[in-house]
This record gives C-alpha cells, sequence and structure tokens, in this order.
C-alpha cells in the first residue's frame, strides 16, 4: 500500500469525491475538533455547537464562532487545499464534500465544494427565513436578522439535519465515484462519515489521508499516513 499505487489510482480515476474533515486545515493554522490542541478541548461539543446551547446561552456560542471566524479569517489555504484545487482541474469528474466551515477550499480554487454541515460566514435568522453571508470580523455581538430576531451561526449543530440539497449531492458523488479520498477527518461524526462506506459499498477504493489511524482506517483500500500537506501534492501528481 504504497503512495505510488495510490497516486497511479488517482490518476487513472474518471470520477473523484472527496471527504474532508478539519485536518486539512491544521497546517492553515485552524485548531482541529479533536486533536490535541483541539477546540472541542477548552470546550465540549455538547456546549456549543447544539441548539440547545444556544437558547441557553447565545452570548458564548457567539464569542466562540466569532472567535473562529477571526482565526479562519486570518488562515490560508494550505498547499492540501491547493493540491485539491488542482486535482479537480484535472479529472473528468470531481466532487468535494467537506465537513468545514472555514471555505478554505473556496479561497483554494476548488468549485465544486459541497459543505454539508454550513458555513462559518452564513447567519440565520433565529425566527424568519432569512439567511445571509455576513463577513465582518469582529461581528458585533449577538447579531440580529431585519425582523428584528437574533441571529444564529449557518452550521449544522448536534441533532440538527444536515441541509438536504448539499447532503444529496454528497451522498450522489460518494456512489457514483471510482475513487473516494477521505482527508483529515477523524470519521467521528455522522452521517457524513458514513460517506466512505457508501463510497466503498458502491464500488470505489477509498483512499485515507491521516495523521492517525480512524474509525474506517480498517475498511479503507489505502490508508497514507502523513500530514495533508505532504501527501496531497504527491498524490494529485502536481508536487
Ligand atoms: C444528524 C458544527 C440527523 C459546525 C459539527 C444523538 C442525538 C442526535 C444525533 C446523534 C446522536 N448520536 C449520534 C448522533 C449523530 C451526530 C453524531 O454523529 N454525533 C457523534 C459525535 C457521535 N450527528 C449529528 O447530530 C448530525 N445530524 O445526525 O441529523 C438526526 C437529527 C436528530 C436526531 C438524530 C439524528 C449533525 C452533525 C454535525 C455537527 N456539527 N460542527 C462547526 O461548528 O464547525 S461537527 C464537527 O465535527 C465539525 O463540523 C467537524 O467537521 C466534524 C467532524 O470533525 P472532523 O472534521 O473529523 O475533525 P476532528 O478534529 O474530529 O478530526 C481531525 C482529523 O484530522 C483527525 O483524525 C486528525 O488525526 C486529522 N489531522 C489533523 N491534522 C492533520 C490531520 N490529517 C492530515 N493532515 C493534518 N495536518
Ligand atoms: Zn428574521
Amino acid at each position: 500500500m504504497s503512495l505510488e499505487q495510490a497516486r497511479a489510482l488517482v490518476q487513472r480515476a474518471s470520477s473523484i469525491a472527496i471527504l474532508t474533515g478539519a485536518g486539512i486545515s491544521a497546517e492553515s493554522g485552524i485548531p482541529t475538533f479533536r486533536g490535541a490542541a483541539g477546540l472541542w478541548k477548552q470546550f465540549r461539543p455538547e456546549d456549543l455547537a447544539t441548539p440547545q446551547a444556544f437558547r441557553r446561552d447565545p452570548n458564548v456560542v457567539w464569542e466562540w464562532y466569532d472567535w473562529r471566524r477571526s482565526q479562519i479569517d486570518q488562515a490560508a489555504p494550505n498547499a492540501g487545499h491547493l493540491a485539491l484545487a488542482d486535482l479537480e482541474r484535472r479529472v473528468p469528474s470531481l466532487a468535494l464534500v467537506t465537513q468545514n466551515v472555514d471555505g478554505l477550499h473556496q479561497k483554494a480554487g476548488s468549485r465544486s465544494v459541497i459543505e454539508v454541515h454550513g458555513s462559518i460566514w452564513a447567519l440565520r435568522c433565529s425566527q424568519c427565513e432569512r439567511s445571509w453571508v455576513d463577513r465582518s470580523v469582529p461581528l458585533p455581538l449577538v447579531p440580529h436578522c431585519a425582523c428584528g430576531a437574533m441571529a444564529r451561526p449557518g452550521v449544522v449543530w448536534f441533532g440538527e439535519q444536515l441541509p438536504r440539497e448539499p447532503w444529496l449531492a454528497a451522498e450522489k458523488a460518494a456512489v457514483g465515484c471510482d475513487v473516494f479520498l477521505v482527508v483529515g477527518t477523524s470519521a467521528a461524526v455522522y452521517p457524513a462519515a458514513g460517506l466512505a462506506d457508501t463510497a466503498r459499498s458502491a464500488g470505489a477504493k477509498v483512499i485515507e489521508v491521516n495523521l492517525d489511524k480512524t474509525g474506517i482506517s480498517d475498511m479503507v483500500y489505502f490508508s497514507l499516513i502523513g500530514l495533508a500537506g505532504d501527501i496531497l501534492p504527491k498524490l494529485v501528481g502536481g508536487g
């Protein structure tokens, strides 16, 4: 199971689907969720990334998201993001599904980005149907909708359904690809983590790029251990 063999698979693929997680943004300086310096270290997901937490204390939740927005605002895409944008230009069909809300794939030039957990730059009204993008850093806390009600981050929290269209597109991509690349995710959060099994059951070869073993490592075709910023440029063939 060498990088060379995995690279040959990627070069030969006519349709590639990719699932990324926080690990691909780690080399851009954005802390991951469950790693050593993970975001969840200071906080517990149940305390912040849930509708209950927001109802209980919207200020604390907004302070956390505003802090993350200011970090992300300073972050640049890294070699891993750029390699995936390059791959999209080389492969007949490529879909990039991301659990990340940081927008770095788009900043790197990827065009077909499917954000299954929403975007940290999006805001949604807690009462009416309005949703909008606000990139101001810092945000005036707590931001409000034109209707006067409090706004919430336009992301998917635990216990919430994933946005319908992006999720359907993500499943379609997983079912239709020859190669499924899973990069920088602990594969702990569902249903996103289930896409790897969906792809494999539909006949795709699953290649995982991660610093460590994860919950799906035993089921993948190739498990490449290392930094996404190192491995992806070699895998894509540019680097
Ligand atoms: C749902 C918000 C249907 C945005 C996030 C009980 C009740 C209700 C639901 C559940 C339940 N039990 C289980 C569930 C399902 C639940 C779930 O999966 N829970 C888990 C924790 C068990 N899922 C949900 O609730 C989802 N909705 O199921 O709806 C439903 C509805 C009602 C009732 C039942 C079902 C919603 C999930 C979305 C949650 N929102 N975030 C935000 O604030 O960002 S999840 C959060 O975790 C982030 O979005 C993140 O994307 C996601 C996954 O984390 P990772 O991206 O994998 O990051 P992590 O730090 O974990 O791992 C980083 C990896 O990178 C590591 O492996 C590391 O080794 C590697 N790495 C680090 N550096 C590098 C690297 N690799 C390569 N190179 C490097 N340099
Ligand atoms: Zn409103």
